[in-house]
C-alpha cells in the first residue's frame, strides 16, 4: 500500500507514523505531506528517509489511501481533491464528522457500514472516540437514554503549540500562548471556540458525534469540557443513566469482554485509570465503576485513553487496516 499521512509533521501525524510502524501496516512507499513551509523536510519511517511533499503532489503520486490530520480547514479544501483522485481520505478532522454523507467510525463499533463506496471517512473526536469506546456495549445491554459528561483533556489535544507554552511557562519563559490563560497551575473550562449556545464546540462533538456513532438520536448528552496542564491522555467523568437497570458485576465482565477496553478499577489497591498510565498505549481504561445511588438505573465511570494514540492516530490506522481487510481500498 501507498500510504500518505497529510500532517506528517504535527502531533498527530508523528503519531500515526509511530503507529503504521508498530502495527506493521503494509506500506510499500509513504508519503510525507504537510505545508508548504516543511516540503523537502525528511521524515524517518522504519529507517529511510521521505521527503517531505505539497498536497498536489501527493495527489499525483497516487496513494492507496491518505491519513489526514493537518486541520479542518485542509481537509475541506483537500480531502474532495483526493477523493477524485480514487484515493480514500480518513480524516482526523472535524471537517466531515457530521456530513450526512461520511460515516464516523470507531472500528470496533461500526467499521462495517463501510463500502468502498466511501471515500472520505471521518474519524471522531478523541474525546468522543474513547467514551464510546466504552459505552457502546454497555448501550447494546443496557439502552443509554442519558450521559453527564466532565472531561479533563490533555494540552496534546490543542496541537503543538500548547505543548509549547506549558514549556515555556514551566521554564519561565514568556512565549506565544495557545490558550487565553496559562495552564500551569490551572484548569481552563473552555476546549475549542464557544458556539452561539453556549457550549464550546468540543461539548457539543461529545453530543452530536456520539449520537451519530451510536445511531441513537434520542440519547440526551450534555457535556463540560475542560483543559488541564497534562499530556499523557483525556480523562473524563461519565454518568450514564439507562432505559434498564443494570449488575455492576456484569457491567465490569461486558467491559472486560470488549474489545480495545481495559478495566483498572480495585479501589483496595488504588487502582484507577490515569494519563500516566494510559499515555503511549492504544487501549481506553475504565475504572472507578460504580452505582449512582441518586437516581434509578445510573452509573459512574471515569474513563481515560491517550488521546493521541485510540483518539486519533490508532483509530484512523485502525480503520485502514478494516478497509484494507475487507479488500475495500
Ligand atoms: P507544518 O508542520 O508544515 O505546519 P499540529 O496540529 O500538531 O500543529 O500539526 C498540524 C499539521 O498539519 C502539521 O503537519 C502541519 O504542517 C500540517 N498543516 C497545517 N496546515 C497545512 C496545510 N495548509 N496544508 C498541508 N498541511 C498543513
Ligand atoms: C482537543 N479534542 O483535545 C481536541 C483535539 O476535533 O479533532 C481534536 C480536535 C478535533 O482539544
Amino acid at each position: 500500500m501507498k500510504v500518505a499521512v497529510v500532517g506528517a509533521t504535527g502531533l498527530v501525524g508523528e503519531v500515526m507514523l509511530k503507529v503504521l510502524e508498530e502495527r506493521n501496516f503494509p506500506v510499500s512507499e509513504l508519503i510525507p505531506v504537510a505545508s508548504e513551509r516543511s516540503i523537502g523536510k525528511l521524515i524517518s519511517y522504519k529507517g529511510t528517509d521521505y521527503k517531505v511533499v505539497g498536497m498536489q503532489d501527493a495527489i499525483d503520486m497516487k496513494p492507496n489511501v491518505a491519513l489526514f490530520s493537518a486541520g479542518g480547514d485542509t481537509s475541506l479544501e483537500w480531502a474532495p481533491k483526493f477523493a477524485k483522485a480514487g484515493i480514500t481520505v480518513i480524516d482526523n478532522s472535524s471537517a466531515w464528522r457530521m456530513d450526512h454523507s461520511k460515516h464516523l467510525v470507531v472500528p470496533e463499533i461500526n467499521a462495517n457500514t463501510l463500502t468502498s463506496e466511501d471515500k472520505i471517512i471521518a474519524n471522531p473526536n478523541c474525546s468522543t472516540i474513547q467514551m464510546v469506546l466504552a459505552l457502546a456495549p454497555l448501550h447494546k445491554k443496557y439502552k443509554i437514554k442519558r450521559i453527564v459528561v466532565s472531561t479533563y483533556q490533555s494540552i496534546t489535544g490543542t496541537g503543538v503549540k500548547a505543548v509549547r507554552q506549558l514549556e515555556n511557562e514551566l521554564a519561565g519563559i514568556k512565549g506565544e500562548m495557545a490558550y487565553p490563560y496559562p495552564i500551569h497551575q490551572n484548569a481552563i473550562p473552555h476546549c475549542d471556540v464557544f458556539e452561539e449556545n453556549g457550549y464550546t464546540k468540543e461539548e457539543m462533538k461529545l453530543v452530536r458525534e456520539t449520537q451519530k456513532i451510536l445511531d441513537d438520536r434520542t440519547i440526551a448528552i450534555t457535556a463540560t469540557a475542560v483543559r488541564i496542564p497534562t499530556a499523557g491522555g483525556h480523562s473524563e467523568a461519565v454518568n450514564v443513566e439507562f432505559e434498564n437497570d443494570y449488575d455492576l458485576s456484569e457491567v465490569r465482565q461486558i467491559l472486560n469482554e470488549s474489545e480495545g477496553i481495559v478495566v483498572q478499577d480495585n479501589i483496595d489497591v488504588n487502582t484507577y485509570p490515569m494519563p500516566i498510565y494510559a499515555h503511549g498505549k492504544d487501549d481506553v481504561f475504565v475504572g472507578r465503576i460504580r452505582r449512582d445511588g441518586s437516581q434509578p438505573n445510573t452509573i459512574n465511570m471515569w474513563i481515560v485513553s491517550d488521546n493521541l494514540r485510540k483518539g486519533a492516530a490508532t483509530n484512523t490506522v485502525q480503520i485502514a487496516e478494516y478497509l484494507l481487510k475487507k479488500n475495500l481500498l
